[in-house]
């Protein structure tokens, strides 16, 4: 069920559970700032989930309240993560869901990095 992005941090979500390592997950990349696995459910034949491994909700939530070195630990993850999987060619997608209207499950803050075949539009029209 998405998520109200606006409500405080919730300690006990899945991916808070990933980070304290009571729950499995495929690690793909890790550092001081991120972790990144792969996501249950591909959408693409490269499908991996970057998180911080702090405690923000969102996109949102993250770019007002983390730290200048959290910002670009993250930023800087992400990226690394493209490049490893060999997507920079031939291209990816990064998308946040944030909050209801877009269909927000988990919440702490997560960029899907989709790759590995031609993605098509954007979104549905
Ligand atoms: P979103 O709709 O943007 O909140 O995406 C949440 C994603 O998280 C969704 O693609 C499925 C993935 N996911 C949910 N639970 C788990 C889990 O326990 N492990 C992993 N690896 N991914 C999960």
């Amino acid at each position: 069920m998405p998520i109200d992005a606006t409500q405080p941090y919730d300690e006990s979500n899945i991916f808070a559970r990933i980070l304290r390592g009571e729950l499995p997950s495929e690690t793909v990349y890790e550092d001081d700032y991120a972790l990144a696995f792969n996501d249950i459910r591909p959408a693409a034949p490269t499908h991996v989930l970057v998180i911080p491994r702090g405690p923000y909700v969102s996109w949102d939530d993250f770019s007002e309240r983390a730290s200048d070195a959290e910002i670009a630990g993250f930023v800087r993850a992400v990226g690394k993560v493209a490049r490893d999987k060999g997507l920079v060619p031939p291209g990816y997608r990064l998308l946040a869901n944030v909050g209801a209207d877009s269909g927000q499950e988990v919440p702490h803050l997560h960029v899907h990095v989709f790759g590995g075949k031609p993605l098509g539009p954007m979104l549905a029209r």
